[in-house]
């Protein structure tokens, strides 16, 4: 066996939606903060990020996590979050699967019934409460970095589809929120090409004609995330067909997802303080929320939300490169 790298990694899913988590073989990266780790792996490790995510080794909803020495001291650990669509600032699936792996492999300090893992992202510190029986992680709570609604009802002309309504909101990725029946579409698995085809379009026209910008950190802006909402999703329950660039949809109901959505509802009056959220993905697993306090992000109103979901381990592998492999930074179909 030959091999001019070796990765190692803890496979996990939450919800449906997988999180390789790399525990070996990534060096700290430079920079001063999270945020600068990830500008520092967009630039000089998309190969990396390519060969853990793409086929041969993963395929095209693909998922995970680079771990990392913290920068900063409250923190337990650092993450660099990697997907098939690039380096996100957050993810909240991935951060579930991050604190699972974290426990129940002992890279951290475990107590029971609660262990609290603080981790250093790109997007700002996230705190994830694991609840712990016999050694298993059963469930994760995770408090967010600050979520706001960016814009309440703005217009983007689509091509192919034409004028469509959104609601624009930030939950550590940004999030146009689409009710899907306005397109004359069906909230149908059988549907999920012409779903897709839909969202990216949204996407795509929505970074071309106003794009979304952080007001407090210039190294996030646009939005590759389309958050169509089923038919008869209210204030307090939801499903969601989470449409994302470059041609996925997310399997659980995302948590960075689910985060924005609460902003969006809170800036709306809907979806007061204390007050319980379940948000359903495409293929009906959950996460429940809710919002903890109001806040500021860069003059804007915002909410600390937290939500909690569910991570299972379902393996533990070296990834390996052998020089002679024609795919060194795997491949898309
Ligand atoms: O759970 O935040 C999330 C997420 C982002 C993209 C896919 N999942």
């Amino acid at each position: 066996m030959r091999s001019v790298r070796t990765l190692s990694a803890v496979d996990s899913h939450t919800e449906g939606m997988p999180t390789r988590v790399v525990t070996g073989g990534v060096p700290a990266l430079p920079g001063a903060t999270m945020a600068e780790r990830r500008a520092y792996a967009v630039g000089h490790l998309d190969g990396l990020r390519r060969f853990l995510m793409d086929e041969p080794r993963g395929h095209p909803a693909m998922s995970g996590a680079l771990l990392q020495p913290p920068i900063r001291e409250d923190a337990d650990w650092g993450v660099v979050y990697i997907e098939v669509s690039g380096f996100l600032p957050m993810c909240g699936h991935g951060t579930v699967g991050v604190a699972t792996v974290l426990v129940e492999t002992g890279m951290v300090e475990v107590r029971e019934p609660e262990t609290v893992v603080r981790l250093d992202t790109p997007a700002g510190l996230v705190e994830a409460r694991v609840a712990v029986r016999d050694g298993a992680a059963e469930h994760v709570t995770l408090r967010n970095v600050d979520a706001f609604a960016l814009d309440l009802g703005a217009k983007v002309e689509v091509p192919g589809i034409g004028e469509v309504t959104y609601d624009m909101a930030y939950g550590g990725n940004f999030y146009a929120i689409v009710e899907l029946a306005g397109l004359g579409l069906p909230f149908d698995r059988a549907r999920k090409d012409d779903i897709l085809a839909a969202g990216l379009a949204i996407s795509r026209a929505v970074d071309e004609q106003n794009m979304p910008r952080h007001p407090a950190d210039p190294l996030i802006h646009g939005c590759k995330h389309v958050q169509f909402l089923a038919p008869g999703s209210t204030a307090r329950h939801s499903r969601n067909a989470m449409a994302i660039r470059p041609g996925w949809f997310d399997r659980s109901p995302c948590g960075t997802g689910t985060c924005a959505r609460m902003a969006q509802l809170h800036a709306r009056g809907e979806l007061p303080l204390h007050t319980e959220f379940v948000n359903e993905s495409f293929i009906g697993t959950r996460f429940t929320g809710q919002l903890l306090a109001t806040t500021e992000v860069g003059g804007l109103p915002a909410v600390v939300p937290e939500f909690s979901g569910r991570a299972w381990i379902t393996g533990r592998a070296d990834y390996l490169l052998d020089p002679a492999d024609p795919f060194p930074h795997g491949f898309v179909l």
